[in-house]
């Protein structure tokens, strides 16, 4: 283990040598310097993990995402490589905190939401159990956008996450690849009357490889998350410079480089741009081709081989193309026959669904396959031929309907591509994220896909990683827990169960609910800085922090707010304890509604944050530029976890897990992992609300008339009709009618006005429950003793067992 004396010595020695920084106190130049003495020590065990790795026989999984968000690293990378306190001695030695120098450092955000988190806590898993893996992504110039407020409204700027550079990452030109598109395919005959398919790609781009070294917890592993870059294949047009057209002399450049320029910013909604789909090619075409290339540095030309070393997981649907893309570097560089390379996919894929929303599905139209991989297109042709004949036609024979319902091409208006079902049709297990939503994949979903396929559609419930979601974000509740379990919680998170006989202990309940306290202490400071806005840390803290989407139902938060207003404005003397409600949330850009509701919400916390009347009982925040490092002081602090999607609609949900775990209790709906949350819990230590599922289905299909509520639950109609006026924006009425419009004339597609009541009745109670302050002390202890089966540790043994198959590699 590294000492504090070597530490230091390797910060100094950055900071001379590596930055030129010798005598001053930059703290930007010293979090650098920090990070880069780090780092060197992560990059020791990086190489002899590669070393013990890269071996015949040693079977690794590469994990396939468009998105990670890994947030920072410094913290992290010190808790993993249990050096923290030396560190933060050697770090004091030289003058600086290091609490401080974590807060340095922008977040790595190269991702929209729990997809992209989701693989950057698997990946702290896989190191942390020693297993093979490499995580394979799109090294984006720019991140999520940053978002602030102005009048309330969001604005989006441009996420400069490297601007100067980033202390982790490692340039590999050695390992870069070249990435074909466009053209044409020529069909040459051959002399046994067979065919061959020749692509003529009319551009070529080039992936550069930036490594970013993933540190396990206690373990002998360093992985790699490896991120390309797109740059053009000729660096500088001499030609035209010479001929001084100095401007466009980089116009390849430019073009090239907006491959990997910037993160769509679009979650649970396709945008169907070109831009996005040769994005979704060049990461898939460079991990494919670096996957072969590291097999064959082993093994040399040996396909069996690959198949027994190899499993690729698919993180949604986005890099699907690098199912077609295996194809045809089989086909058309190894020769493989058709059904041989098809036979080797299947044993290589796996696919994980994180959707059931329809609009989220990814489907490219034919005409831009055709245009962009023409060759792709036509194996995906063979493919689906063979499908259909020899698979669907089988089993249902003469049924037309059922050939047209699972084909991979949608026909009936503009012809298009089904990624899931090429997904689905090539992989041999598909997953789903939680026990419902794998559930609805199989009945709702691919029914038929899975009575063709029996088995393969499967479950994984989703985790996050207690590293960084309790130990480093709390350290305060980790020394307590430290203090009354004696296992290694941090690994071994199920052992937190020991805490459930100690949840009526007085003294432990003092301390958690001291800790909580605290920690909402130093959140008041953070909304004060960011907000202006004074927040009681004795009051309740009410969190709803995830994209906003109107399934995800921020509205039906907001208007249980207003009505609480409105109550309190009609009796200031309400029986309830002071609640403070606190947003996190980026809207989609193009995603008006989403927008409209972080108005309405901003508009509401101005006139409630600054009305005398009700006597600091309810305030509300909306912290902009929500992420990773912002989640970290937020979930810490939380009282109560909003988890209130529609049954049905949320796929898992991690943010509910990160709460609970740091001793929020949920009020939520039965969807996602909600749904295994209580089961571990109990049902007196969550607040359940809602329909169900099954309750949804029914309503929808009796037709479903939002206006029924409007006119029989007057609380709903005061609320609704208020939004009309100018109380909330003076001089302007109608500035907040677009959530009451997609609720009344819109249909209220999600429920909202249904499941109110319920809700309100709900927080009614769990006001009650918070009064009682031993009852709220057991249920918060409870919530973090419980949350064992949500170690993403346990999610990746799942995915070995059921899917991958590998074996950890240790030293
Ligand atoms: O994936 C989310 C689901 O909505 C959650 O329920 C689930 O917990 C997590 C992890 O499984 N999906 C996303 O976050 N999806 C996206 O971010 C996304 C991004 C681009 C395009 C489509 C969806």
């Amino acid at each position: 283990m590294a000492k504090r004396s070597t530490i230091k010595k390797a910060i100094e020695h950055h900071l001379q040598f590596t930055l030129a920084h010798s005598n001053d106190k930059n703290p930007e130049a010293f979090w650098k310097a920090t990070s880069l003495a780090i780092n060197d020590i992560v990059v020791e065990k990086l190489t002899t993990t590669r070393d013990r790795q890269n071996q015949p026989g040693v079977r690794s999984v590469n994990y396939l995402s468009l998105e990670y968000l890994m947030g920072r690293l410094l913290s992290n990378n010190l808790h993993n490589l249990a050096i923290y306190e030396e560190a933060e001695k050697a770090v004091k030695d030289l003058g600086f905190d290091l609490t401080d120098l974590c807060e340095q450092g922008a977040d790595l955000a190269l991702g929209n939401g729990g997809l992209g988190r989701l693989a950057a806590c698997f990946l702290d898993s896989l190191a942390t159990l020693d297993y093979p893996a490499t995580g394979y992504g799109i090294h984006y110039q720019h991140g999520l956008f940053k978002q602030s407020f102005k009048d309330g409204r969001q604005i989006e700027e441009p996420d400069l996450w490297r601007e100067f550079g980033s202390p982790w990452e490692i340039c590999r030109p050695e390992s870069a690849q070249l990435v074909p598109l466009y053209g044409h395919v020529e069909h040459i005959n051959n002399a046994d009357g067979s065919t061959t398919s020749k692509w003529q790609p009319s551009v070529q781009l080039k992936g550069v490889p930036w490594d970013i070294p993933i540190v396990g917890y206690n373990s002998d592993t360093v992985n790699v998350l490896r991120l390309w870059e797109s740059r053009s294949d000729q660096a500088f047009d001499w030609d035209l410079f010479n001929r001084g057209d100095f401007l466009n002399a980089h116009g390849k450049n430019i073009q090239a480089e907006t491959v990997s320029k910037v993160l769509y910013p679009n979650d649970e909604h396709e945008a169907g741009k070109e831009l996005r789909f040769i994005q979704q090619y060049f990461f898939c075409a460079c991990s494919i081709k670096d996957i072969i290339a590291r097999h064959q540095t082993i093994n040399g030309v040996d396909w069996a081989a690959f198949a027994k070393d190899t499993a690729i997981q698919l993180n949604d649907t986005h890099p699907t193309i690098a199912i077609l893309e295996f194809m045809r570097v089989l086909m058309d560089e190894y020769q493989f026959t058709h059904l041989d390379a098809w036979a080797l996919c299947r044993e290589v894929f796996a696919y994980t669904n994180h959707t059931l929303l329809p609009e989220a599905l990814e489907k490219w139209s034919v005409s831009l396959f055709e245009r962009v991989l023409p060759r792709h297109l036509e194996i995906l042709y063979t493919i689906n031929e063979d499908f259909l004949n020899n698979e669907v036609s089988v089993k249902w024979p003469d049924d037309n309907q059922i050939r047209a319902k699972l084909s991979l091409i949608e026909e009936g208006g503009e012809k298009k591509v089904r990624m899931a079902h090429l997904c689905v049709a090539a992989a041999h297990k598909v997953n789903g994220v939680a026990e419902i939503h794998s559930k609805l994949v199989k009945q709702d979903l691919f029914p038929e896909f899975d009575a063709l396929y029996p088995g393969k559609l499967t479950n994984v419930t989703n985790g996050i990683t207690p590293r960084r979601w309790l130990k480093a974000c709390n350290p305060k509740l980790s020394a307590l827990l430290n203090k009354h379990v004696k296992e290694d919680w941090a690994k071994d998170l199920d052992s937190l169960s020991s805490l459930e006989k100690l949840a009526d202990d007085a003294k432990l309940q003092k301390a958690f609910m001291d800790i909580k306290l605290e920690n909402k202490k130093a959140l008041a400071d953070e909304i004060l800085a960011s907000t202006g806005v004074k927040v009681n840390p004795e009051a309740i803290f009410d969190i709803q922090i995830k994209r906003l989407h109107e399934y995800k139902r921020q509205h039906l938060n907001f208007l249980h707010i207003v009505a609480l207003y409105r109550r309190l404005l009609e009796n200031p003397e309400l029986e309830m304890h002071p609640r403070v409600f606190i947003f996190g949330a980026k809207a989609a850009p193009g995603y008006r509604l989403a927008k409209e509701i972080i108005y309405a919400i901003n508009k509401v916390a101005d006139k409630v944050n600054n009305d005398a009347r009700i006597k600091d009982k309810l305030k509300v925040v909306f912290l902009p530029n929500y992420r990773v490092s912002l989640a970290e002081k937020m979930i810490p602090a939380a009282d109560v976890s909003e988890q209130i999607s529609t049954a049905g609609k949320e796929a898992s949900g991690t943010g509910n897990m990160k709460l609970a775990l740091n001793g929020a209790v949920t009020i939520g709906t039965l969807d996602g992992a909600n749904i295994e949350i209580a089961e571990e819990v109990g049902d007196d230590n969550i607040f359940i609300f809602g329909n169900t599922v099954e309750q949804v289905k029914a309503i929808k299909a009796e037709g479903y008339n939002p206006y029924s509520y409007y006119e029989q639950n007057a609380e709903i109609k005061a609320v609704l009709d208020w939004l009309d006026t100018d109380y909330f924006t003076p001089g302007k009425p109608y500035e907040l009618s677009a959530v009451k419009h997609s609720l009344l004339d819109g249909g209220d597609p999600y429920l909202v006005l249904a499941d109110y009541q319920s809700y309100s009745d709900a927080h009614q109670a769990l006001d009650e429950a918070y009064r009682d302050e031993k009852r709220w002390a057991r249920m918060a202890i409870l919530n973090t003793a419980l949350m064992g089966k949500f170690n993403s540790d346990r999610s990746i043994n799942d995915y070995v067992d059921r899917i991958w198959q590998i074996k950890p590699c240790t030293k």
